[in-house]
């Protein structure tokens, strides 16, 4: 430490939207702060970036800070986007009406910062020499605010002026009369290029990217928004805090392939006219998921282009064809497309004629030499990781954050990373940040970081830092949720991809604020789970992962408990049976398959029984799988399990046959069991007829259907036959024992509850013949030559232990037994195809086993 070094409880470094409402926060709860600010005033990203054109692209009623109700009050937009001028104003207004500056100390970098692990403190080091020591360590310095260096060859031989929108000369610039070239098409370049052009003698703008735009029709507020802004603010506010994106909007519920074209592009046309940016993906609600879908934008988009730009040849190299829309950041623009039809403004296309080098007087391209006065660089930035590790930070250990993410960001919720106690990060990676109204985004860190250090005071503790398990699940939580969509397939910097070197990571949480929030709260409702809490008063390991499940399963039991629906085992067993079929009615079919059959054949005891066979599109014979649907041997049919039979018959390119085995309370125990050895002797007979491969006849099921399944194996072998060459389970139901610890873990949660196995077992089976391997598949004497298993459970579904025991179990006995326990899946959500994408991997493994088990030669 220096003699000038400053002690103080927070160092704030940044003093933008973020920096500005976290020294407020800390001020309201008595600490003591300083803010560290590069430049001489407020405003963050609003001070540097002054480029012509400069606006937000969120409406401004909805990017303004929401915790001064007064300045709600005080403080009105002129127009619907506001300039950069306004929106620096704004900042300004606040520092004054705060008197934030006087902690605030500007022209200061900070260039190092390094944890003490014996004193719980940082010492911060600046560009001034100032030293700072504090217990924590805000980064308060924005997503986009580290320009990219430029990595074009020759870029510092050009003698004439350079610009970069991101950092702006503060008395504007005057291109008249100038040959003005400019680098980019992103937002500050479709933002800044019509103004260009309105002054310059020649303009050209080299893209490398065409990107989505649409009209921003900017002017005064629209009466309907300001009113349901004025007629209750603090609602307003709540709503957007948790919505999607930090803007309160309808969700769509409708993918846009569910539409007719016309109704399709009366919508497409409502968004363009709304002019809203959050509008363009939001019109349906799989255009960022469904690849088919956006293609229906994309073609809108590309419609629109031609139809403003007049040369053809300039209107194709504007349609954007290599990205699908929305996985690079959209655009607001005003008049960008038109000024294409302007005589002096050319573009120049770099995929077909890529830039060779800049020159002393311009730009070379394979094809051109390009002489000009000035060139505008508005080539982005590296996002959300650059100004971070701008800064040499050193955590415990002598860790760098450098070295740590030197693969990519790992953080805890983007707002910690372990190893570095007490250093947060305002809307970092792993955060919804970029996605969403970053004022929205920026409040709800403030808040949760001030909540936190308020808490540790409270509680004699002095620092916190996640732990490396809650960490590593986040990332893959994050990580798993961006590839359920189609952002990971662009090459934007939301991936680091424009930064050359950068790892690829998708850098934001792409859940949603209202998701991410709700998130962010259970935490430290869980007493900071995830996070070991450090101080006078001891120190505390909350180990733990916030969201273990599969984040396409955790949004399908979000929906379910929206709905309300009341648990089956509270309804009657014609309501439940009921409830299924309309569960199967609303839900995606499963792919095609050659041919579906119904037929009927004999059970057990004089019982018919209807079959649906699912024939694969290929040329037969065909192995036979016989299949034997869930739910709970009381609800379902032949036809319930329909999507997943089509799964399997078209993956393991085998002949399904679906049994609707009788049912309870109809028919008790055993005539499932009974029906299922009499339904495989049956399809062994008629192989032929049915066009299958005598011989080749495997056993498939799940839940109480893979129970059925287990044990028609056990009994064909006890029986000298038919031959089963192979048994898949999923989820199967072994045995009667309903205390095992899957039991209690998942006791009330994902739809198959302990109450409602319950339900099942006592509409089956009497309590007396439960432990009757015909029930009880896992309590057979002998499981030696059985026939090989795959067997499939999720780790969220009670039955998961009696499912691992039957395959350890079979393994002992010798039997070859193919195992997976699907990590983050529940008991319904392997099934759900075409819903549940993470579980697809599951149904392929178990395709696989079948055709293992009928060899690679079956059909040959
Ligand atoms: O930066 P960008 P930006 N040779 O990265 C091109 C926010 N923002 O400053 O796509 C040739 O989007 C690059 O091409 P490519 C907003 O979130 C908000 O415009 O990499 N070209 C691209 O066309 C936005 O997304 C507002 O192939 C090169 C352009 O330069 C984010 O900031 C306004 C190149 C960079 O576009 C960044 O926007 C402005 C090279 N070597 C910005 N390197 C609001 O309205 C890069 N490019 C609130």
């Amino acid at each position: 430490m220096t003699e000038s070094s400053t002690d103080v409880d927070v160092v704030i470094v940044g003093a933008g939207f973020a920096g500005m409402y976290e020294l407020v926060r800390m001020r309201r709860a008595g600490f003591s702060a300083v803010v560290l600010e590069t430049a001489d005033d407020v405003g963050g990203t609003w001070y540097w970036n002054r480029y012509p054109g400069a606006r937000c692209d969120i409406l401004s009623v909805d990017y303004s800070y929401s915790w001064d109700p007064e300045l709600q009050q005080e403080w009105t937009w002129s127009e619907r986007y506001a300039a950069q001028p306004e929106i620096l104003r704004y900042a300004q207004f606040v520092a004054d009406k705060h008197d934030l500056r006087r902690d605030i100390r500007f022209k200061t970098r900070v260039t190092s910062a390094q944890w003490n692990d014996e004193t719980h403190r940082w010492t911060i080091h600046t560009d001034t020499g100032d030293d700072l020591s504090c217990r924590y360590y805000i980064m308060a310095t924005g997503c986009l605010s580290m320009p990219k260096a430029p990595d074009i060859e020759g870029a510092d031989r050009f003698t004439g002026e350079v610009y970069f929108t991101s950092t702006w000369p503060h008395d504007g610039v005057d291109f008249t009369g100038r040959r003005v070239a400019v680098i980019g098409t992103g937002s500050s370049a479709i933002q800044s290029i019509p103004l260009i052009a309105a002054e310059a003698e020649q303009l050209t703008v080299f893209q490398r990217t065409p990107n989505f735009s649409i009209p921003a029709r900017n002017g005064a507020i629209s009466d309907e928004r300001m009113a349901a802004f004025r007629a209750d603010p603090d609602a307003y506010r709540e709503a957007a805090r948790w919505s999607g994106a930090g803007v309160p909007m309808d969700t769509p519920v409708e993918g846009a392939l569910m539409v007719s074209e016309e109704e399709r592009t009366a919508r497409y046309e409502a968004m363009w006219e709304r002019s809203e940016l959050l509008g363009i993906t939001g019109t349906f609600n799989d255009t960022m998921s469904n690849a088919e879908s956006n293609d229906t934008l994309r073609h809108f988009f590309h419609d629109k282009i031609r139809s403003i730009v007049g040369d053809p040849a300039t209107a194709e190299a504007l349609c954007p064809t290599n990205h699908y829309v929305g996985t690079k950041r959209a655009c607001l623009d005003t008049n960008y497309y038109e000024t294409y039809n302007l005589p002096h403004v050319r573009l120049v296309d770099l995929r077909t004629d890529p830039i060779s080098t800049i020159t002393e007087t311009g730009i070379d391209t394979t094809n051109e030499s390009f002489e000009f006065d000035a060139i505008v660089f508005a080539t982005g930035f590296d996002a959300m990781t650059g100004a971070i590790v701008s800064v040499d930070i050193t955590g415990r250990d002598g860790v760098t954050l450098k070295e740590k993410w030197s693969h990519g960001p790992v953080t805890y919720l983007g707002l910690m990373t372990a190893g570095f106690p007490n250093l947060f990060m305002i809307t970092g990676p792993g955060s919804p940040s970029v996605l969403s109204n970053m004022m929205v985004s920026i409040e709800q860190h403030v808040d949760w970081i001030a909540d936190t250090l308020d808490h540790l005071r409270k509680n004699d503790l002095d620092a916190i830092e996640p732990t490396e398990l809650a960490e590593t699940k986040w990332v893959e939580h994050s990580n798993a949720f961006a590839n359920l969509g189609l952002a990971v397939t662009a090459d934007s910097w939301y991936m680091g991809a424009n930064v050359p070197g950068k790892p690829r990571v998708f850098l934001p949480y792409p859940g949603g604020v209202g998701r991410y929030r709700v998130t962010c709260d259970e935490v430290v409702e869980r007493g900071y789970l995830g996070f070991t809490l450090d101080g006078p008063a001891g120190r505390t390991v909350n180990d733990g992962i916030i969201r273990p499940l599969a984040p396409d399963v955790q949004v399908m039991l979000e929906v379910m408990a929206e709905m309300g629906l009341p648990p089956i085992e509270s309804m009657s067993v014609d309501e439940a049976r009921t409830f299924m079929e309309m569960s199967g009615a609303m839900s995606p079919p499963g792919p095609e398959v050659g041919e579906v059959v119904d037929g009927m054949l004999p059970g057990a005891d004089g019982a018919e029984l209807e079959y649906r066979l699912y024939r694969p599109a290929s040329d037969g014979p065909h192995p036979i799988v016989a299949y034997f649907h869930g739910g709970g041997w009381v609800i379902g049919s032949h036809t319930s399990d329909d999507a997943v039979c089509r799964d399997l018959c078209a993956q393991s390119d085998a002949i399904f046959v679906s049994v609707n085995y009788r049912h309870a309370p109809e028919a008790r125990f055993p005539a499932a069991a009974d029906d299922g050895l009499a339904a495989v002797t049956w399809i062994a007979e008629h192989a032929e007829a049915l066009g299958g491969v005598p011989g080749q006849l495997a056993v498939a099921g799940w839940s109480a259907g893979a129970n059925v399944a287990a044990v028609t194996a056990q009994r064909a072998k006890l029986a000298g036959g038919p031959t089963i060459v192979g048994q898949v389970l999923l989820n199967p139901v072994t045995d009667c024992d309903m205390n095992t610890g899957s039991y209690v873990d998942n006791a009330d949660g994902y739809i198959l509850t302990k109450g409602l196995m319950t339900w099942f077992w006592d509409h089956y089976c009497d309590p007396a013949d439960r432990a009757d391997p015909k029930a009880s598949p896992l309590r057979a004497d002998d499981l030696t030559d059985l026939p090989p298993a795959m067997i499939v459970t999720c780790e969220f579904d009670p039955l998961r232990d009696e499912g691992n025991a039957y395959a350890e179990a079979l393994t002992r006995a010798g039997v070859p037994v193919r195992h997976l326990q699907a990590e983050g899946q529940t008991h319904t959500s392997l099934g759900a195809v075409g819903v549940i994408v993470t579980g697809a991997y599951a149904r392929a493994e178990m395709a696989d086993a079948l055709r293992n088990f009928f060899g690679a030669t079956v059909r040959t």
